[in-house]
């Protein structure tokens, strides 16, 4: 079939966090987030429609979905349909090269995958710009896994203008190395816990004014390529949206025991004189922001403690991209 085209999207680790809506349906944030891709990790996905189906049929990783997960992508593949009068369901595949639902934003790279593969399926030939409004309506950190490199999503005033534009490709010395403390689904979705954080938590405000005033100086910070401020910004400003969440009613917290002595290794490491910084998402793994030349030496300091499998190296991401089967 001539539509049987597959996208690539890679998942991104906010530096820059977003923690919260203003408008729950479109998925607007209240405040602008910005990122790192990551080519560890990604998503493929095909999208084809087929008029002889009699609904829309969702394969993650080759096993069919139940209800409630295709219905979650076929009212996003019904934002393409409407822009483009296309009618027929379809059959969607998907496979995730993320530990699915472990932290490690699976959900971004699969919304914005699935965003370029009905582009595809349905021609509407969208901009990158495009693609990440109708990614964002998926899911919020989708909206910066469209673009490689450093990426910021900007808050915006509507729905039309809140979308990510590349801040740098990052082709340069920086990496993570990924510590999978645990790859087990969590129990507080980041949907259901950025909620309760924005209705409960006193010390929202204070999260969103110092948001604002980290993401200008972590976008001179890269500008200037100034890798150990880029860290010390990014590890303030993951730990003060966790605090942010210990604040809410009743307390969130991610973190398990091996969150601590991971983070406990990074600063140990910093001692010793290698750059790296910590940062932690709605999960329990902790992401080590280096510098990719030291990847390897921190990733064999920290086997002492993890096993092999549990400490993942990599580089920049790249843009969404086509795959050529
Ligand atoms: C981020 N996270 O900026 C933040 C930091 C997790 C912690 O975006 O409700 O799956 O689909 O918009 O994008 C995870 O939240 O939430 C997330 P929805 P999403 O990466």
């Amino acid at each position: 079939m001539s539509n049987e085209k597959k996208v690539r999207a890679y998942t991104n680790i906010a530096l820059i966090k977003y923690w919260g809506k203003r408008d729950d349906q479109l998925i607007l944030p209240t405040s602008s987030s910005l990122s790192l891709t990551l080519d560890a990790f990604y998503t493929e996905t095909s999208v084809s429609f087929d008029d002889s189906l009699e609904k829309d049929a969702f394969y993650l990783n080759e096993t069919v979905q139940d209800e409630a997960a295709t219905q979650k992508v076929s009212r996003f593949l019904n934002l393409f349909r409407e822009q483009s009068g296309m009618k027929a369901p379809a059959i969607i595949k998907s496979t995730n090269y993320v530990p699915t639902a472990a932290g490690l934003a699976s959900s971004a790279s699969g919304m914005a995958a699935l965003a370029g593969a009905a582009n595809l399926a349905t021609g509407l030939n969208l901009s990158p710009q495009e693609l990440s409004i109708f990614a964002r309506q998926g899911s919020g950190s989708a909206t910066r896994s469209i673009y490689g490199g450093f990426v910021e999503w900007q808050k915006g005033t509507s729905s039309s203008d809140s979308y990510a534009v590349k801040v740098d490709d990052a082709n340069w010395d920086i990496g993570m190395v990924v510590v999978v403390v645990n790859k087990k689904q969590k129990e507080l979705s980041s949907r259901e816990g950025m909620k309760l954080t924005v209705a409960t938590s006193p010390f929202y405000q204070g999260w969103i004014d110092s948001t604002a005033v980290d993401l200008v100086n972590i976008k001179n910070a890269i500008n200037d390529r100034d890798f150990e401020q880029i860290g010390a910004i990014t590890e303030s400003n993951g730990m003060k949206m966790h605090g942010t969440m210990l604040g809410a009613n009743p307390p969130i917290s991610y973190w398990e025991p091996d969150s601590v002595l991971a983070m406990q290794l990074v600063r140990q490491l910093r001692k010793k004189g290698i750059p790296c910084y910590f940062t932690m998402d709605a999960g329990p793994n902790v992401k080590v922001l280096c510098r990719l030349s030291d990847s390897e030496k921190i990733k064999t300091a920290f086997l002492d403690y993890f096993n092999e499998d549990q400490l993942i190296i990599s580089g920049p991401g790249s843009d969404l991209k086509e795959i050529t089967l």
